[in-house]
Formats: C-alpha cells, sequence, structure tokens
C-alpha cells in the first residue's frame, strides 16, 4: 500500500500547485502591464510631421534621447489620428531614393536616435481627418521593452525640413 500513496500525494501536491497559479498569475499579469506603460527612461524632442497635401502619407520626425544604461528600440507608433503608422528608413542609391521598412531602430543606453527626412520616420497614413500645419498630433511610440511614450508632434507645412524652433534646452 505504502508505494502507491506517494504517487497520489505528489499528484494533490501538484493540483494544489496548478490551482494556486491560476489564481495567482492573472494578478501578476495585470501588475506587469501596467508598470510597463510609461516609459520614463525615454525623452523625445523636436518632434514634427511633414504635411502633403491630399492624401499622401505624412512623414513623423522626432529625436529620442535614452537615459538609461539600456539600449531600447523604437518598434512603432499609434495614433488616434491616422489609421496606419509604419516605421521607414529611407535612403539613396545610384540617384534614386527609396523607403524600406524596418522592424526596429535602437536608442542606445545614454544616447540618441533621430528619426529625420531622408533617414528613419514614421510613415503617417490613412489620416481620419485632414491634418494641416499648425495642427498638434499625437503619437504613442512603442519600444521593444513594452513601455510606451505618448508624445506631441508639431504638424509643419510641405517645405518644412526641420522642427522649426529653436531649442534651448539641448
Ligand atoms: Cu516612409
Amino acid at each position: 500500500m505504502k508505494p502507491i500513496r506517494l504517487p497520489f500525494l505528489n499528484a494533490g501536491l501538484l493540483l494544489a500547485g496548478l490551482l494556486l497559479a491560476g489564481l495567482l498569475l492573472p494578478g501578476l499579469l495585470l501588475a506587469g502591464g501596467v508598470q510597463a506603460a510609461a516609459a520614463d527612461h525615454v525623452h523625445a524632442s523636436d518632434a514634427w510631421i511633414r504635411v502633403l497635401p491630399g492624401a499622401l502619407p505624412a512623414g513623423a520626425y522626432v529625436t529620442l534621447h535614452n537615459d538609461s544604461a539600456q539600449p531600447v528600440a523604437l518598434t512603432g507608433a499609434t495614433s488616434t489620428a491616422y489609421a496606419e503608422v509604419m516605421l521607414h528608413h529611407s535612403s539613396t542609391a545610384g540617384g534614386m531614393s527609396r523607403m524600406s521598412m524596418v522592424d526596429t531602430l535602437t536608442v542606445p543606453a545614454h544616447g540618441e536616435a533621430v528619426l529625420a527626412p531622408a533617414g528613419y520616420h514614421l510613415m503617417l497614413m490613412k489620416a481620419k481627418n485632414p491634418v494641416k500645419p499648425g495642427d498638434t498630433v499625437t503619437l504613442t511610440l512603442k519600444f521593444s521593452d513594452g513601455s510606451t511614450l505618448a508624445t506631441d508632434f508639431a504638424a509643419r507645412p510641405a517645405n518644412a525640413i526641420d522642427a522649426g524652433e529653436p531649442h534651448a534646452g539641448h
């Protein structure tokens, strides 16, 4: 009889463990989700959008500063103003300019990454309402560690080449 008892005991412990895990896991996941929400280790500056006429996609540009000792990667963004946002990189080869989709853009530890015309940008497509120069559009930047950063972008005209205002801060 004794050899049979041990497996029963183990099965009972296993069941208790599974029940405990089932009760605790949802709470842990919820806590993790709340904790990951705000990217306080990344700061954005010179955030602007170049608005093109009609339904043409707009490019969004920003400088990202990483204050932490770990690299973090921009993976994309969402916006209530545009149905689609993609991370792109522009390059020129043989006099031809082309854009390609990229999965991530790394912001080095204690460093910065620059999204600027002719380089990395967020491509904003399918505006839900027409965006015009002078408007402010909020993009929620998404990072590889699960954090997000809501950033206000200033809409500028098609002939703009930069954020258009001096920044004394850095
Ligand atoms: Cu693009």
